[in-house]
């Protein structure tokens, strides 16, 4: 895998609505804490959370993990989509449709990226409670490149429908 010299901080997002969703995040953050040249250096609690698009799917679970990485976006996206497919994940091609398991790059460094294969800071992040609240509890400080304060962001986006989940839930 291509590598960085120097290690960058990079935000994945983890999400699961299928198939046991609180073992496929917490296996997917053991998974993360193994990819090559990369340290996960910090993990949200597991969120409930409503469905955002079609209604009639199954309530997701959903986390934040930070990750000291030397490799390059790139590369990332290829081990994230490497350790989707361990979980099974099928693109069914519906829109927001349900998924085993689901890992975007949220944020890489400070940087904007767009290319067909990733778009960086994640599109949609700055509206999305189930990325916002859960990074809010591992880095508050956060400034997200072209969108502003992590805490500016959360001002206007209501946590309305998403649930804390305490260690030892695993419902
Ligand atoms: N891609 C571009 N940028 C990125 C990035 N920053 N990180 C490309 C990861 N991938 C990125 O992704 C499609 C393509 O996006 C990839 O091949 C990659 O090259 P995908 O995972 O196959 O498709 P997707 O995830 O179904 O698409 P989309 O539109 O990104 O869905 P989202 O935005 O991930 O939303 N409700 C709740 N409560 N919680 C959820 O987690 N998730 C979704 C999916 C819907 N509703 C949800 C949740
Ligand atoms: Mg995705």
């Amino acid at each position: 895998m291509a590598a960085e010299s120097k290690p960058v901080l990079a935000w994945v997002g983890l999400g699961s609505n299928l198939e046991q969703p609180c073992e496929q995040v917490r296996g997917a953050l053991h998974e993360l804490a193994t990819l090559p040249d990369t340290r996960l250096t910090a993990a949200s609690s597991l969120y409930r959370s409503a469905p955002m698009g079609p209604q009639d799917q199954p309530t997701y679970i959903n986390a934040v993990a930070r990750l000291e990485t030397r490799l390059t976006a790139e590369a990332l996206l290829d081990a994230l989509q490497a350790i989707e497919a361990t979980h099974g994940r099928v693109r069914t091609g519906v829109h927001w449709g349900p998924r085993t398991l689901d890992l975007d790059i949220l944020l890489y460094g400070g940087e904007q990226l767009s290319s067909p294969r990733l778009t960086v800071p994640h599109p949609g992040m700055a509206e999305r409670s189930f990325v916002l609240y859960p990074l809010e509890e591992i880095d508050p400080d956060l400034d997200i490149p072209g969108l502003g304060l992590l805490r500016e962001l959360l001002a206007g986006c209501s946590p309305e429908g998403l649930e804390r989940l305490e260690e030892d839930d695993s419902k």
